[in-house]
């Protein structure tokens, strides 16, 4: 089914965010065949990550490096540097020339990871949140929602190394949690919902039925 949404130059950005483990990777193909089926220029894409640079920045951050650890701000601080790269070289061109970004975690994992987990001041964050996005938000969020104990089961199920988050103890985790659910309900218009704790195909439904009723109001 094509739809002129595909030729309007008004592309649209959609987030998938929650904590590890609850299956942002695997849904993501779900959310742009949705869209691709729809005819539209689908660029698929996560964070840290997606340049160059920024798949670098992610190496910087993901990497334990046990003889020195990487403080809060400087953490804060590379989130932000790999996600202006991120915008001034994919996003905002893909946006631009009508191309529907979708995107594997962003700004509210901010909010959640380093303000909730790391304790810094959500107003810091807003600051450069404010300075690197100039006001770009995205315009559906997918909050894939399970308890941390479960996650954290699939996790270890699927037996990699752990990387520096990982690592993270449960009330870390908790807290994440706690601050997606608290950013999802103060901004229900953009935010769906998901409990990721179904089997698949139910998640996947869900995801289906949210991006339908959206994807009909757009
Ligand atoms: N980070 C940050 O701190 N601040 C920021 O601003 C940003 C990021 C943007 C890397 O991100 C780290 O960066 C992240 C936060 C930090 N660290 N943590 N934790 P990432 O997105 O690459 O990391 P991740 O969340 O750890 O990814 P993940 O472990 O791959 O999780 P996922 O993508 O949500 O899950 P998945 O790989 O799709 O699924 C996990 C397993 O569960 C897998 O074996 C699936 O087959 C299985 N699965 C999925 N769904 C189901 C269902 N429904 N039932 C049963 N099994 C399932």
């Amino acid at each position: 089914m094509l739809d002129d949404r595909s030729t309007t130059g008004h592309g649209r950005f959609i987030t998938l965010e929650g904590g590890e483990g609850v299956g942002k990777s695997t849904n993501l193909s779900v959310v742009c065949e949705f869209l691709e089926s729809r005819g539209v220029e689908v660029l698929r894409t996560r964070e840290p990550g997606g340049t160059l640079r920024g798949e670098a920045i992610r190496q910087l951050l993901l990497d334990p490096v046990e003889q020195e650890p990487l403080s809060d701000d400087a953490e804060l601080l590379l989130i932000f540097a790999a996600r202006a790269q991120h915008l001034e070289q994919l996003i905002r061109p893909a946006l631009a020339r009508g191309a529907w970004v979708v995107c594997d975690r962003f700004t509210d994992a901010t909010f959640a990871y380093q303000g909730g987990g790391r304790g810094i001041d959500s107003a810091r964050i807003a600051t450069l949140e404010a300075l690197v996005q100039r006001g770009l938000q995205p315009d559906l969020t997918l909050l894939l929602d399970m308890p941390v104990s479960a996650a954290q089961r699939r996790v270890n199920d699927r037996g990699n190394e752990r990387d520096r988050f990982e690592q993270e103890r449960v009330d870390f985790f908790t807290a994440v949690r706690e601050a997606y659910l608290r950013r999802a309900e103060a901004d229900p218009e953009r935010f769906a919902i998901i409990d990721a704790a179904q089997p698949l195909a139910n998640v996947q439904q869900h995801i289906q039925t949210v991006l339908q009723s959206w994807w009909a109001s757009c």
